[in-house]
């Protein structure tokens, strides 16, 4: 456990295969690194504004990508958001799969999107999963970049302990762990989140390429007002979309100022009125076509 405790520069930084060991160890007890922001609570605007964009990206060379997404702005988010398990309540104790158009179903979602990272193998829930108030999964302080509401509305980015997971006094109604801290106060937090973060919730190849790759992506973050601000862009990992840094330098230019990465790639789903509105990247049975994952956790917006 000292480990954690050691200082390190970059010049005698540890290897990636000390990494693997430091980052992944459990936190639990104390604080650690989060911001916190009351949530809106205006409760005569309706719900959600559901923006769509198709933006012009220019990467580090100079070329230009065209990609497309949404970016919903959610009002009230402590009445009007929840976490959901796949398929409903239980869905993580089977590891269930479910395609998020049928979870989105079980809670009468005017917006859903595919949350939590999995285990592509066995289909498990990985991270931290408070869902309505329920704890359905306690990651038992791996630091991964958390989302959560609190009981008074307060809104969470950053890195837990189990302490914090587990707190009764105002505890969390809803909680879900991405890969990596976009935003932090407004500012790109993504190098900070390579050197503290567990690599082994992702598995689309190493830490460093997960972040690097253009791909879909999703996330979720906050602005000034207190407002929840879901985003998505669709993609394909290493064809099409963006990666990491593309997507906190736009989060950044909409505003939002604590963000986290959420499961992307073939996962990012946007479902918006009970239909699919986004164009996932996995290929049908019949290889022409393209189909929705079935995948894990689910961020829901429904009526208060
Ligand atoms: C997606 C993710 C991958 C993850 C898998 C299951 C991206 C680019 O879903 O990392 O392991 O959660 O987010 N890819 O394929």
């Amino acid at each position: 456990d000292d480990d954690l405790l050691l200082p390190y520069t970059k010049s005698h930084g540890p290897s990636h295969s000390h990494r693997h060991v430091r980052d992944c160890q459990s936190v639990a007890h104390g604080n650690v690194t989060q911001e916190t922001w009351a949530a809106s609570k205006h409760s005569n605007s309706p719900v959600f504004k559901s923006n769509m964009f198709i933006s012009d990206i220019t990467d580090d060379s100079g070329v230009h990508r065209w990609v497309s997404g949404h970016i919903t702005e959610v009002h009230d988010p402590l009445r009007s958001v929840s976490v959901l398990e796949p398929g409903g309540p239980g869905g993580c104790e089977w590891s269930h799969r479910e395609l998020v158009e049928l979870t989105a179903k079980t809670r009468k979602c005017l917006i859903a999107q595919n949350g939590g990272f999995f285990d592509p193998d066995n289909g498990q829930c990985l991270g931290n999963i408070i869902s309505d108030g329920k704890l359905v999964r306690n990651s038992r302080g791996i630091q991964n970049a958390q989302f959560g509401i609190r009981k008074d509305g307060t809104l969470v980015f950053g890195y837990l302990s189990e302490d914090d997971i587990l707190d009764q006094v105002n505890p969390f109604v809803q909680l879900i762990s991405g890969v990596v801290w976009l935003l932090r106060n407004g500012e790109i937090y993504i190098n900070e989140s390579i050197q503290a973060e567990c690599d082994e919730t992702q598995k689309t190849g190493k830490f460093q390429y997960f972040v690097d790759v253009i791909s879909a992506r999703t996330a979720v973050g906050h602005d000034a007002e207190g407002k929840l601000i879901l985003f998505h862009v669709d993609g394909q990992t290493d064809v099409r979309g963006m990666n990491l840094w593309q997507v906190a330098k736009f989060l950044k230019e909409q505003n939002v100022l604590n963000a986290i990465n959420l499961d992307g790639g073939g996962s990012a789903t946007y479902i918006l009125n009970g239909s699919l509105a986004n164009y996932p990247s996995d290929h049908c049975k019949l290889p022409k076509w393209r189909c929705p994952r079935a995948v894990s956790t689910v961020l829901c917006v429904h009526e208060r």
